[in-house]
């Protein structure tokens, strides 16, 4: 079968695409597997609402018994927001899940696979996974970061989350040659925090600038994806010593628990929830909620240019 017998995009994002307008991919495994229920629904409906009002048209991934989907419709996110036993697909079990035509939600790395596919250059989430603190030990290091290495999709996230080395994320990206831009900031974002400490490669300042950088990386056949990094607004950062304080007892469950693979971070997310009752979920609402704008923006530009 040609890839196209894979695909099922939704009528809407094929016309955008076939016309030349801006569209804008979201993973659902921040859906299933990344917030709790109900906020992760409102989460996913707002996303897609900011996408339309900036005058662009969301395609949220997801594959439903083996079809990949490039655009679910609004039942099919009521489905993986109430099921947290859909599975959680990365590059290494797309394939495994469409043969066997099972249901999963897309990662960071399988979105990416997928927006690809269907001719999607930018994509809005919350935080990109990366390298695991004590990977030098475990080896954890996320399929994201190697993704984002060989896939030519844009990802506007918040940086990611200090559960992870970000340090070394940094390093393997860099290493790896995907540039981290910071969106109006100097300094790599740390999810709920607006700075790490950590510099980013280049400072871009507006949508524009993105999108000439995103082609100029075409034009050179640079084959890879870029990070975009946009701080979680001001109003809705949290201190940074109050997150840590969650995320060092997060760790350490994780680390008596036993907690390995690709179940390492779903288990970090819902435990922070849990910890901070709520206060990290809300930071994560706002934070995604803007880089879905900015992703728009930036897509609309990329367009126009
Ligand atoms: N980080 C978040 N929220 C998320 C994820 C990461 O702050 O929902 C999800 C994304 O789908 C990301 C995945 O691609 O976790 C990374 O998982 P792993 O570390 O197993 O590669
Ligand atoms: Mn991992």
């Amino acid at each position: 079968m040609a890839l196209k017998d894979y695909l099922d995009i939704h009528p809407d994002v094929a016309q955008a695409l076939a016309e030349g307008r801006p569209v804008v991919a979201l993973e659902s495994t921040i859906i299933s597997h990344g917030l709790p229920w109900p906020q992760n629904l409102e989460v996913a409906r707002d996303l897609e609402a900011v996408i339309r009002e900036e005058g662009a048209v969301p395609a949220t991934v997801g594959i439903v018994k083996g079809r990949i989907v490039v655009g679910l419709s609004d039942d099919q996110i009521v489905e993986f927001a109430q099921n947290s036993n859909v599975v959680k697909v990365s590059r290494r079990d797309l394939a495994t899940v469409v043969a066997l035509k099972q249901d999963g939600a897309t990662t960071v790395a399988s979105t990416m696979i997928c927006a690809a596919m269907a001719g999607i250059r930018l994509f809005a989430t919350g935080g990109i996974g990366g390298v695991h603190r004590g990977a030098e030990v475990s080896m954890d290091i996320s399929a994201d970061l190697v993704e984002l290495s060989r896939t030519q999709v844009a990802v506007v996230c918040s940086g990611a989350k200090s559960i992870l080395d970000l340090p070394k994320t940094l390093e393997f990206l860099e290493t790896n040659g995907v540039p981290v831009l910071g969106y109006q900031t100097a300094d790599f974002p740390a999810f709920h925090s607006r700075e790490s400490g950590l510099r980013v490669d280049q400072k871009v300042d507006d949508a524009d600038a993105v999108a000439l950088i995103l082609k100029t990386r075409e034009d050179l056949q640079m084959g890879a994806g870029e990070v975009i990094a946009n701080p979680i607004p001001e109003a809705d950062e949290i201190a940074k010593p109050v997150i840590d304080g969650w995320i060092a007892t997060a760790l350490q469950e994780a680390e008596e628990q036993n907690v390995r693979g690709k179940d390492a971070t779903p288990f970090l997310l819902s435990r922070l929830a849990e910890l901070s009752e709520g206060v990290s979920v809300a930071a994560n609402l706002a934070l995604v909620k803007n880089n879905a704008r900015i992703a728009a923006r930036i897509a609309k530009a990329y367009c126009a240019g």
